[in-house]
């Protein structure tokens, strides 16, 4: 194949910046001609997805599903792009043996952006919601976040901008 696939799994809680680095390492690649294909959690909710909700069994289906089309989006010679919470050290370790099982790059990267930080930005006001009780099982406040130990790159708010921090990535993972 004229290129190599890969998998880079960004997790992080909710209005951590996750999604718009994301889109910035598709944009960077798509402009250099290298296939990337972004995958995020709230938009596959809409379709491969739209059977799950966000309980404990919800998600760990969500993040085994994904894994799985990543893998064969990575298989194809795509960089294949995931943003989601992914909240659950086990299923992420599943995602990462699904790769090396297959001989496929994967690349774990932890948006490790403090709940204070989220919860403050709160873009879709989710996290008041949570707090009056009106969203069910959400990450941070009422379902649990087990914060990864051994990521490929750690990103904390103070690192710039989303096309800074998209840029440093591929130089740091050499993709
Ligand atoms: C967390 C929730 C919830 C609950 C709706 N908990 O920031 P957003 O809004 O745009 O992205 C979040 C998205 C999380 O979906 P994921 O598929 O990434 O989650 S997981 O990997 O845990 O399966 C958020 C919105 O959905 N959202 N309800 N209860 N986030």
């Amino acid at each position: 194949r004229a290129h190599q696939g890969a998998t880079i799994w960004l997790t992080g809680l909710s209005g951590s910046g996750k999604s718009s680095i994301a889109v910035e390492l598709e944009r960077s690649m798509v402009a250099e001609g290298r296939p990337a294909y972004l995958m995020d959690g709230d938009n596959l909710r809409h379709g491969l997805n739209s059977d799950l909700g966000f309980d404990d069994d919800d998600r760990r289906e969500n993040i085994r599903r994904t894994a799985e089309v990543a893998a064969l989006f990575a298989d194809s010679g795509s960089v294949a792009i995931v943003s989601l919470i992914s909240p659950f050290a086990a299923e992420r370790e599943r995602a990462k043996e699904i790769h090396a099982e297959r001989g496929i790059p994967f690349f774990e990267i932890f948006v490790d952006t403090p709940l204070e930080v989220c919860e403050e930005r709160d873009p879709k006001g989710l996290y008041a919601k949570a707090r009056r009780g009106e969203v069910a099982h959400f990450t941070g406040i009422s379902s649990p976040y087990e914060r990864p130990a051994g990521a490929d790159v750690v990103i904390t708010p103070g690192d710039g901008a989303p096309v800074d921090v998209a840029e440093s990535i591929r130089r740091n993972l050499g993709v």
